[in-house]
């Protein structure tokens, strides 16, 4: 039931003291190691000496996905480079990606976290987890893998994609375990019920889903199509990956999120000071325990609620789930995405406008984007009309099309429909401001 229950179990006073001393550990490390940090704190005179417990941890400023940016791509690594032993990525607001290093003792901590979310959401030793996150750059596919083999169980390494041979191996290799994102869940379930309404062959109990936002309804959707206990597992790469937060599968109440390691604040969208228990807000993360990029009082952009669960068989703080994001970031079949990314692939291709808009839908549970863009004065002179009159049919049309949709697909690693658009005819909001993302989902 518990990966370690010591710690999971805690009386929260002890937890509190656990979190000042490796705050003040953790502070020590960053200022001798991270120049960025250094120079920070120093400039806004803070003395990280005065800082002695978890609550002083409001004295110091917030760090942001641009200061991750303006350090692209190895600035904040803290350690040196022959003991980053792992690196991830997510989607950066422009061209380029955020970069996390992992030391030893990263790793080790992320695959005590997930193994501990495994167990929060039903996983046993012996079991076989079905693992149907992405592996690669994501954090999904690995993390969930090394957390799963730590707690003993066996990992089917399926990754993202080809359906029927996921079903196939469901079926045969009779997994007890599935993770993967919601959306892939109800595209599986949809699937295996097609040829199996009873759900024979299929030995799913539980469903581990996460890194994108879903609703109470899709849980009984997914529990009730795959006939499994579905919990949200939650993380972001550049605090660790999934498992910074977990669902227990009896409580299904919210996640607990492990605060030994990760501890978290929830600040007003305006003022940025910390809110009360209860109250949405910005959720703000500090590393406590690593070594390759720690990261203080760091903005997720996410947006949810914290809360102590007395009735709860563990004592650390539970997040509501994410309730919507603070900035423009779309999360697609799991892929993190800023429109700020496609503008930065028009870059160099003058035959579009700057005028751009994506619209989001969805189609058979999973996400479709469309980029309706306009195209420049310029290429007139080439089609001589308007793509209103030219049609569809029109070969350098086409060509344009097809150019645009595969450096979409090779760059951010999404297939996106494209429209082309004439001159003025996207429609702007008042003030002429064009909305970048039409999102149409429900
Ligand atoms: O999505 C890590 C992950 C992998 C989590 C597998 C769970 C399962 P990133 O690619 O860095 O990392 O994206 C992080 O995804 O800030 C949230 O906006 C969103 N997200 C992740 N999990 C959830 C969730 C992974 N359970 C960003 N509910 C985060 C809602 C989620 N949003």
């Amino acid at each position: 039931m518990y990966f370690n229950e010591r710690i999971e179990t805690m009386p929260v006073n002890a937890l509190r003291k656990i979190q000042s001393e490796k705050l003040v550990q953790q502070l020590q490390y960053m200022y001798r190691n991270q120049p960025f940090y250094k120079k920070l704190w120093d400039e806004k005179n803070i003395n990280i000496n005065k800082i002695k417990s978890i609550h002083d941890i409001q004295l110091l400023p917030l760090t942001t996905k641009d200061d991750l940016r303006n350090n692209y791509p190895f600035g904040l690594f803290a350690a040196p480079h022959e003991d980053i032993i792992r690196i991830h990525c997510s989607s950066g607001s422009t061209g380029k990606p955020t970069v996390v290093g992992y030391t030893k003792n990263d790793l080790d901590i992320f695959s005590e976290t997930v193994a501990r979310s495994l167990c929060c959401a039903g996983a046993k030793p012996g079991m076989k987890l079905h693992n149907a996150y992405g592996y690669g750059l994501f954090t999904g596919g690995l993390g969930l893998h090394y957390g799963a083999e730590l707690l003993g169980m066996s990992v089917i390494p399926v990754s993202g994609g080809m359906t029927e041979r996921q079903i196939m191996l469901l079926q045969d290799f009779g997994a007890e375990i599935i993770s993967c994102t919601p959306s892939y869940a109800l595209v599986l379930a949809d699937k295996i019920r097609n040829e199996d309404p009873r759900l024979k062959k299929i030995n799913l109990k539980y469903a581990v889903l996460g890194a994108e936002p879903w609703t109470e309804a899709i849980r009984k959707e997914v529990e009730q199509k795959l006939g499994v206990i579905a919990t949200n597992i939650y993380g972001l790469s550049e605090i660790c990956g999934p498992g910074i937060s977990q669902e227990d599968f009896e409580e299904k109440n919210g996640s607990h999120i492990w605060e030994d390691h990760f501890y978290p604040e929830v600040i007003d969208t305006e003022t940025k000071q910390p809110l009360a228990e209860g109250r949405d807000g910005i959720l703000v993360f500090t590393t406590l325990t690593k070594t390759g990029m720690p990261l203080m009082r760091y903005m997720t952009n996410d947006i949810c609620c914290l809360f102590y669960d007395k009735a709860s068989k563990r004592t650390h703080v539970k997040m509501s789930g994410i309730k919507g994001r603070h900035d423009d970031m779309l999360i697609i079949r799991g892929v993190n995405l800023f429109h700020t990314q496609v503008e930065a692939l028009l870059e160099h291709h003058p035959e579009f406008s700057n005028n751009y808009q994506l619209i989001v839908e969805r189609e058979n549970n999973l996400d479709k984007v469309t980029v309706a863009i306009e195209l420049s004065e310029y290429i007139y002179r080439e089609i001589g009309n308007s793509i209103e009159t030219l049609g569809e049919s029109n070969l350098y049309l086409d060509k344009l099309k097809h150019g645009l949709h595969e450096r979409i697909k090779s760059n951010i690693g999404l297939s996106m429909d494209i429209q082309l658009r004439d001159l003025s005819s996207i429609p702007k909001s008042e003030g002429g401001k064009l909305k970048r993302i039409v999102d149409l989902r429900k």
